[in-house]
C-alpha cells in the first residue's frame, strides 16, 4: 500500500507550510513568532502551573489563520477544503452587530472537534464572508457590481476541491496527491501578484475597508496567522520594546487575579506591502496595501452559556476567583478525573461541590477554542481604519446559523455543546471509577 497523509496529518502539514509561506510574505510574523516562543518558555521556566491551559509544545506549535471571502459559493468551497483537514465550522458570528466596531460580514471557524484532534493539531481558521446583501452597508447598484465582480472570479481550482473531495471521502490522501494537495491549498491561500483595478478597489474602498479587501481583488489571502502566547502582557511589552508598533490595546478580558477566561488577542498594526495597481488607462504600476497584519493571542479557560452571558453583561470582572468556584457554579468548563488517593467514604456523587473539597475529584480546565464576535470586529477595525459608517436606518439581511448551515451544506456546531459533551464523557468516566 503506498504511504498516505490522514486528514490529520493534511492539517498538520498545511498550518506548517502556510506558516513558511506567511514568515516569507510578512517578515514580522517571523518577529512575532520568535518573540512568543521566548515569552512561552520563559513563562514555563518561571511558573510550574503555567502548561495548564496547553503544553508549552502545543502552544508554541498553535497557529489561527483568518481567511475573508466574497460569496455563499466561495464559502462552500472553503468549507469543501477544509473538511479534507478534520476541520469543521463551529459556532456563528455576526460582525455586522459587534457594538461600535461593526463590520458587513459574518464568520464562523473551521476548527478539529474533539479534544484528541485538537491535541494532534489545533489548527484553526476564522472565515468571514461579506454580507453583499445588506443594505446598512450596500446600497443596490454597488451589491450589483460587487456580485457580478465575485461572480466571475474563481479562488479555488477544480482540481484543488477534487482533492479536497476525495481526502474528506478517504480520511486521507495518498502521498503524492496529498502533496499536490498542500501545494494548491498553499498557493490559495498567498498573496496574488495579479494587478489590482485600482478605481474599483477605491469605489469599494470609499464603502469599506473590508470590502475592498474582500471584493476588490480576484483572489483571496491569509489575513493573519497568530501563535498562542502564555502571558499576553509580557508579549506585547516585549514586542513594543523590540519597536514593533503595535495596537492600542489587547482584546477581550482584561487581565485579573484569577483563572484566564476564553480570550485575550492583541496584534501589530498592517504594514504596507507592494503591491500591483492597473489604472484607468490600463498601465500597470507598483503601490501598496496596508491589510495584513499580526495578531497574537492567548486562551483561558472555556465559560459556559452562564458564564458566557455574565460575561457579556457585566465583564470579568464579575466571575469568581477561583477554578473551583467556576466549576461548582456551573460558569465555566472543567472535565474531572478521579483523584488516584481519594477518601474511603462513599463519595457524594452527585454534589460537585463535595466531591472537590472533599478530595475525590481534581478538575482541568477546558480551554477557549473559539472566537469572541466583539474581539474580531475590533481586530477587523482596528487594522483598517476608517470608523463605521454603515446606514442603520437601512434593512440589514438575515443570518443565522442555520442559514450558514444551508450555505455551507453541512452542520455548523455550537460550541457550548462541544465543551459540555466534553466535560459529560470525564464525568462518566470518573463516576464509574469512583462507584468502582
Ligand atoms: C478576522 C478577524 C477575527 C480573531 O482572531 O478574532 C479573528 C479577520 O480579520 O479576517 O481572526
Ligand atoms: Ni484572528
Amino acid at each position: 500500500m503506498p504511504q498516505e497523509l490522514s486528514s490529520t496529518q493534511l492539517r498538520a502539514a498545511f498550518a506548517a507550510r502556510l506558516s513558511t509561506m506567511y514568515g516569507g510574505e510578512v517578515p514580522a510574523y517571523r518577529t512575532l513568532v520568535d518573540v512568543a516562543a521566548q515569552v512561552n518558555y520563559d513563562v514555563v521556566a518561571g511558573d510550574p502551573d503555567a502548561e495548564r491551559l496547553g503544553s508549552l509544545e502545543r502552544v508554541t506549535a498553535e497557529r489561527h489563520g483568518a481567511i475573508r471571502v466574497g460569496t455563499v459559493a466561495e464559502l462552500r468551497e472553503v468549507g469543501q477544503l477544509f473538511a479534507a483537514m478534520g476541520m469543521h465550522p463551529v459556532g456563528f458570528y455576526d460582525l455586522r452587530d459587534a457594538g461600535a466596531a461593526s463590520v458587513p460580514v459574518v464568520s464562523t471557524a473551521f476548527r478539529p472537534l474533539d479534544a484528541t484532534e485538537l491535541a494532534a493539531n489545533p489548527f484553526r481558521v476564522f472565515v468571514s464572508v461579506l454580507t453583499t446583501d445588506d443594505r446598512r452597508f450596500f446600497p443596490a447598484d454597488l451589491q450589483h457590481d460587487v456580485e457580478r465582480f465575485l461572480g466571475r472570479r474563481q479562488l479555488f481550482s477544480p482540481e484543488l476541491l477534487s482533492l479536497a473531495e476525495r481526502a474528506e471521502a478517504d480520511g486521507a490522501l495518498p502521498e503524492a496527491e496529498a502533496d499536490r494537495f498542500l501545494d494548491l491549498a498553499v498557493d490559495a491561500f498567498s498573496l496574488s501578484a495579479e494587478p489590482i483595478d485600482r478605481a474599483w478597489y477605491e469605489r469599494l474602498e470609499q464603502v469599506s475597508g473590508v470590502a475592498a479587501d474582500i471584493a476588490g481583488v480576484t483572489t483571496t489571502h491569509i489575513n493573519h496567522l497568530t501563535p498562542r502566547v502564555l502571558d499576553i502582557d509580557l508579549l506585547y511589552e516585549r514586542m513594543q520594546a523590540a519597536g514593533v508598533e503595535m495596537i492600542d490595546e489587547i482584546q477581550g478580558p482584561p487581565r485579573v487575579d484569577g483563572p484566564a477566561v476564553l480570550l485575550r488577542q492583541t496584534s501589530f498594526r498592517a504594514l504596507a506591502e507592494p503591491r500591483w495597481f492597473r489604472g484607468p488607462d490600463g498601465r500597470v504600476e507598483r503601490g501598496a496595501l496596508r491589510v495584513r497584519f499580526g495578531e497574537v493571542e492567548a486562551r483561558g479557560v472555556a465559560l459556559t452559556s452562564a458564564g458566557r452571558q455574565r460575561f457579556d453583561a457585566t465583564g470579568v470582572a464579575d466571575l469568581p476567583r477561583t477554578e473551583r468556584d467556576l466549576a461548582v457554579n456551573d460558569l465555566a468548563f472543567y472535565t474531572v478525573t478521579a483523584r488516584p488517593q481519594r477518601p474511603r467514604q462513599r463519595p457524594p456523587l452527585g454534589d460537585l461541590a463535595a466531591l472537590v473539597d472533599g478530595g475525590w475529584v481534581i478538575l482541568h480546565p477546558v480551554v477557549y477554542e473559539d472566537f469572541l464576535p466583539r474581539s474580531a470586529a475590533g481586530i477587523f477595525r482596528s487594522n483598517l481604519g476608517r470608523d463605521d459608517d454603515s446606514d442603520r436606518s437601512q434593512p440589514g439581511s438575515q443570518r443565522d446559523a442555520g442559514w450558514l448551515a444551508g450555505v455551507l451544506q453541512r452542520p455548523v456546531h455550537d460550541l457550548f455543546e462541544l465543551y459540555a459533551a466534553q466535560r459529560q464523557a470525564s464525568w462518566d468516566v470518573a463516576l464509574r471509577t469512583l462507584s468502582a
